[in-house]
């Protein structure tokens, strides 16, 4: 019996290319080419399945001229690369991978508030351009994280893990702002309450963003919020490019109206809005955040499963749109 056909759109885990070849035909891109859109449809015709990271946009147009496929499973928990309404409408199943990355994602938050607050890379700099002639009573010193209070702007599963790392490791007083308010029972685990976005802003030492991105959700942060933020506070965004207005932030950091950032993602990544890479105060990192090799591996994993769920087992793990799918 011939097997399914799949596309694997980026380079990935030898292990992981070898356990789908077990059930599927499987062209994949270990070159990790960039492939533009025309040629991704190219390589679509013909597959069921396609196994995506962030980078590839499944919207109507690719939907339409790929009449073949019935499913796209994401490397990843976030999704925006999915035009899901178009997915449903064209009945293809979508995934995404959750679960497996929330407590090294919250690990990668946490570690970014504290190289931010503390001026880990600023130091780090001017340590390697040979500038350490001498100690210095106020040499970059940065904000304080222990007892301080910690704002998270979206309090799902990896906002979760930063609060209680926050709350549990580092004596902070945890405030949240989300689209609806958590039970008492998750609240009193996270040591955590419910604020305003208003509030939040004006109140914390330090903004960790961990919000999906939609429409909704653009520009969660521009130069209005910015501008309620405490002069000495600190913001990390491990979310989504587009959630903040990089464009606003640069300006905000060159002006002092916050102390520093710490960004995993960028509007355009990967591009940079240039006046970030000119301001000192901001940590920047290749959107890392999940990226330690187990985490990735279960990543790599769960979206393999998913398609070997879904096509073969007409079982899929961590589905998107099932009911609207099967409504179909
Ligand atoms: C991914 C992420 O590594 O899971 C997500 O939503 O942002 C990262 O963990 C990235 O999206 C590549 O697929």
């Amino acid at each position: 019996m011939t097997k399914p056909a799949i596309l694997v759109a980026r380079k990935i885990f030898p292990a992981t290319i070898a356990a789908l070849e077990q059930h599927f035909e499987v062209e994949s891109n270990q070159d990790d080419a960039s492939w533009s859109k025309a040629e991704l449809i190219a390589r679509l015709q013909g597959k069921v399945g396609a196994f995506t990271t962030g980078s590839e946009r499944i919207d109507a147009e690719l939907l339409t001229a790929c009449p073949q496929l019935r499913i796209c499973a994401n490397m990843a928990v976030g999704y925006n690369n999915f035009d899901i309404d178009a997915m449903s409408a064209a009945g293809v199943l979508a995934t995404n991978a959750p679960d497996v990355l929330t407590e090294t994602t919250a690990d990668f938050g946490f570690a970014l508030l504290m190289a931010t607050a503390r001026r880990i890379s600023e130091s780090e700099h001017f340590l390697r351009a040979g500038l350490w002639k001498k100690w210095s009573y106020d040499m970059f010193a940065g904000a304080e994280i222990h007892g301080s209070t910690l704002g998270i702007i979206g309090m799902g599963r990896i906002g979760q893990g930063i609060a209680k790392r926050g709350a549990h490791g580092f004596g902070m007083n945890v405030i949240y702002h989300n689209r609806s308010q958590l039970d008492a029972a998750t609240e009193a685990d996270c040591k955590a309450r419910f604020v305003s976005k208003e509030e939040l802003l004006k109140t914390a030492d330090h903004v960790v963003l961990v919000v999906p991105y939609s429409a909704a959700s653009h520009h969660t942060i521009g130069a209005a919020e910015l501008a309620l933020m405490q002069p000495t506070a600190t913001l990390v965004n491990i979310a989504r490019g587009g959630i903040v207005d990089d464009a606003a932030l640069a300006v905000a950091l060159r002006d002092g109206r916050i102390a520093a950032a710490g960004l995993d993602v960028f509007e355009g990544e990967p591009k940079v809005h240039p006046d970030l890479l000119t301001v000192p105060n901001v940590v920047l990192t290749p959107h890392i955040a999940s990226a330690t090799v187990a985490t990735r591996t279960a990543m790599a994993q769960l979206a393999a499963d998913n398609l070997i769920g879904f096509l073969i087992q007409n079982k899929p793990l961590t589905p998107i749109n099932a009911a609207q799918v099967a409504s179909k």
